[in-house]
């Protein structure tokens, strides 16, 4: 309607966001026990680490933390993931990196919707992992086509989610009572259905393909299958969740344990036997899982080459895939590797291996204008005029996305698959091209030092 004000995209992926949380809250209990033990965990580092509240209280994260979390979904065809891409945009959402899962034996490619620009993510932090199923990975040319006729078949947006992305690429937004309509419509594609779409004959056939290939082919939409709260001391968590009656999968993905926590660490417990109703028969999938993360400060192109390699060193020195015959070799393993990267803020920042972000300090704001202010950005810092802050890394990484993948479909599932990774193709599917994170986080680093200067000189 001309004249009616539109609800801001960060309002609805806020409001979207939440709708999710209770919606998955309802549907799978142990998510609600995870996401209390994550807060009380939070709550309690706060409060013993006051240094670390006075970080996040100067980057906003602590505004934000509660409601930080991600999801995600499998998709079966390039229509679905166009469409569900028009979806996010309307939250502000947007596709962000390119994941290849196929070396580590999971035949999908993937990317992660977010928000990206850090006043965006500050109203809500919302991600979307999201993955396309390769089909033309499933040898038998009959299973295949019988893949694609089911995928076919298939509509997993209502026609009212569907006239409402419209709307909004057309008016340039959603006003207030059709942004909360879209927000209780577009839910409707992530909710679970306890009834497939083909017979428990069906259902195995594609399955023992790839328990992922049914995960996707055999249901009527891409039902979440996990959300992710963020947490502040991931080893607390992962100690406590056995009292809880969770159990978390062996190893923690990501980096080691560290003062100065880098990229991301994940940890989750495994899925859920659930019933289904096959056409023909009852049954059961296991597809739902937890999961949860401490997130640290994003890398450069550097840093990430080291992590990458220090990663990569402890991998192979260990020869085997982590499970939990060799976890404490593991983490033995990682300890060691990983000394040879700075545990430092500060020395992270001089070899270039992080990115930050800076803030005046009161000292600085009472300082401008006078004579001896330093003229220089390392001038303004040594002087205790700016406060320098990690940047924190938004995204996922594909040896741990591999490693959460596989601790959910059982070792039994693990595939060799000699395809080449294909992001031209993923962005083909998707209608567009996906964003480079290392810009995103370049970009918020630059516009941190011109506020921070110009905020200084002013
Ligand atoms: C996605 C697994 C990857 C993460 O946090 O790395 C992931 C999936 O199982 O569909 O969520
Ligand atoms: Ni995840």
């Amino acid at each position: 309607m001309p004249g009616t004000a539109h609800v801001s995209p960060d309002e609805i992926r806020k409001g979207f966001s939440r709708a999710m949380s209770d919606m998955y809250r309802d549907e799978v209990p142990l998510y609600g026990a995870l996401m209390t033990l994550v807060a009380q965990t939070n709550a309690q580092v706060l409060e013993s680490n006051t240094g670390l509240a006075e970080h996040l209280r100067r980057t906003g994260e602590i505004e934000r933390l509660d409601m930080e979390r991600h999801g995600a979904i499998r998709l079966g065809t390039a229509a679905e993931l166009a469409t569900i891409s028009r979806l996010f945009a309307v939250m502000g959402m947007q596709p962000v990196g390119y994941y290849d899962l196929t070396p580590a034996g999971v035949p999908v490619h993937s990317t992660a919707f977010r928000a990206v620009h850090e006043q965006s993510l500050q109203t809500s932090p919302f991600r979307v992992f999201t993955s396309l199923l390769r089909l033309e990975l499933i040898e038998s040319p009959a299973l295949r086509s019988f893949a694609e006729t089911a995928l076919a078949k298939r509509s997993i947006f209502t026609p009212g989610a569907l006239a409402l992305i419209e709307q909004a690429e057309t008016d340039g937004g959603l006003g207030a009572s059709d942004a909360e309509e879209f927000i209780r419509q577009a839910l409707e594609t992530f909710r679970w259905h306890p009834t497939a779409t083909v017979t428990a004959a069906q259902y195995r056939q594609l399955s023992d393909q790839h328990r992922l290939i049914a995960d996707v082919v055999a249901f009527r939409g891409p039902h979440i299958n996990h959300l992710t709260p963020r947490t502040l001391d991931i080893d607390q968590v992962q100690a406590a969740m056995p009292g809880h009656g969770i159990t978390p999968k062996a190893v923690i993905e990501g980096p080691p344990r560290r003062k100065c926590p880098i990229l991301l660490r994940q940890t989750s417990f495994k899925a859920l036997e659930e019933p289904i109703g096959f056409t023909d028969a009852q049954g059961s999938h296991s597809a739902r899982f937890g999961e949860i993360e401490q997130r640290g400060v994003a890398l450069t192109p550097k840093g990430r080459a080291l992590y990458d390699q220090l990663l990569n060193a402890a991998r192979d020195e260990l020869g085997a895939f982590p499970n939990e015959s060799n976890a404490t070799r593991y983490e033995q393993l990682m300890e060691q590797h990983f000394q040879a990267f700075p545990d430092d803020h500060a020395q992270m920042r001089e070899q270039g291996l992080a990115y930050f972000r800076y803030f005046p300090t009161e000292k600085g704001l009472a300082a401008r204008r006078k004579s001896d202010q330093p003229r220089t950005l390392e001038g303004l810092i040594s002087a205790g005029h700016v406060a320098v802050e990690p940047l924190v890394y938004e995204d996922f990484l594909p040896v741990s996305a591999a490693g959460i993948f596989q601790s959910n479909l059982g070792d039994a599932a693990q595939s060799h698959y000699t395809a080449n990774s294909n992001k031209a193709e993923f962005e083909q599917a998707l209608g567009r091209s996906t964003i480079d994170e290392l810009q995103l986080y370049g970009e918020t680093q630059q516009r941190s030092m011109d506020e921070c200067m110009s905020m200084l000189r002013e």
